[in-house]
């Protein structure tokens, strides 16, 4: 197979190959991320996977690879560039300065160049019909595409129920219902893994996430020979993300348990969550309404009609308060985002190549 051919298994399309071009970088020395460790980072091409270490300078500059990346290997097996991301999901990292509630410091990405993100909640005791919208807004504000997949339908007698109130919430999200008894929840799930598509999940710990993966690579396959064989000792743990190739050719992210979700950028991913709100929401009297007290506010008058749901406004309002904050911080110059920092660095490789005037090697 040419070396094209291994990496559009993994992903590899013309948008990267036309960044790789324009900054100069050879095809042959691209890789993706499949793992990231503490020692170093677990790379792909095709089948073969081997550790690397990343350059100084990527730290420095604050860009660290993820899995999902697709990163520049010298001969040395030294990470030395991360091709610019075409999106990544990200959330305010639980920094240790950070006041509880209060906006995050940091930013944690936690996985790169995505086609969608899977929503991961349990219909037993970690239903949360406001966490489902906490996730959205985290997707939608790093601009991916959001899918629900409620897990542990066998242990749930209300499930019918509970799968109406997700899709009253999903705004037409696809909803997929998977359990122990049934396989047509997790076919519709492979449906989001095509051919050289990446997904990752984001869910409780607990939720279901390693064994979904589990389900989806098949019986004979088991999540811990994926990533032990390229890793060469230590069993798989998913304190760690991984990207793990799916018989069926798509790849899956997969990601520990997340107990915190602090924003970091904004999208207007609440607005997108709540579109019944934010269509009303400019119709207030007062254009700085907030929705809570003032006259005329047509939000209110909405909820009153029952056309918006009480719980919802107030988790909207909620968040809509953490993501002012966290703009008051990040005015104060607390951190740039993600895609400020990409687009700073390809403009740097960009002004060095003008200067070399040739491809670097
Ligand atoms: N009954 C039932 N148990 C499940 C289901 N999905 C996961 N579990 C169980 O829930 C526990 C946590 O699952 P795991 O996949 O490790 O969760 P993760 O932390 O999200 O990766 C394990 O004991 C699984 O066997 C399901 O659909 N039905
Ligand atoms: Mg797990
Ligand atoms: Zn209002």
């Amino acid at each position: 197979m040419s070396d094209i051919e291994l990496l559009k298994r993994l992903g590899w399309n013309k948008h990267f190959a036309d960044e790789a071009e324009r900054l100069g970088f050879d095809v042959d020395d691209i890789v993706r991320v499949s793992g990231v460790r503490r020692k170093g980072f677990v790379v792909r091409r095709g089948d073969e996977s081997w550790w690397v270490k990343a350059a100084g300078r990527l730290k420095r500059e604050r860009l660290y690879p993820v899995a999902g990346d697709w990163v520049v290997v010298n001969k040395k097996n030294v990470i030395t560039d991360v091709l610019p991301r075409r999106n990544a999901l990200s959330r305010g990292a639980a920094g240790v300065s950070r006041k509880e509630g209060g906006p995050a410091v940091e930013e944690q990405v936690m996985a790169a160049n995505l086609d969608a993100v899977l929503i991961v909640c349990g219909l037993d005791g970690d239903f949360n019909l406001r966490r489902i919208e906490r996730y959205q807004t985290l997707i939608y504000n790093c601009e991916l595409k959001a899918v629900i997949v409620l897990t542990k339908a066998d242990l749930q007698a209300k499930r019918d129920e509970m799968v109406k109130e997700v899709m009253d919430v999903a705004g037409g999200v696809d909803v997929h219902v998977v359990g122990m008894d049934d396989e047509a929840g997790v076919e519709e799930v492979r449906g989001h893994m095509r051919d050289g598509e990446t997904v990752t999940m984001i869910g409780s710990s607990g939720a279901g996430k390693s064994t979904l993966i589990n389900r989806l690579l098949g019986e004979e396959l088991q999540v811990t020979g994926a990533v032990s064989d390229a890793v060469g000792k230590g069993k798989h743990t998913t304190t760690k993300r991984d990207l793990i190739m799916m018989p069926s050719g798509g790849m899956v992210i997969d990601n520990p348990g997340i107990r915190e979700v602090a924003f970091w950028g904004d999208e207007g991913g609440v607005d997108a969550t709540f579109p019944e709100i934010d269509e009303v929401a400019g119709m207030c009297k007062f254009g700085d309404c907030s929705h809570t007290h003032e006259p005329g506010c047509a939000v209110r008058a909405g909820v009153e009609r029952g056309e918006i749901k009480e719980e919802r406004l107030e988790n909207y309002l909620k968040m809509r308060g953490e993501m002012s904050q966290l703009a008051d911080r990040q005015e104060k110059g607390a951190g740039r985002s993600e895609k400020e920092r990409s687009k700073g660095l390809s403009m740097r490789i960009k002004e060095m190549h003008k200067r070399k005037g040739g491809k670097r090697h």
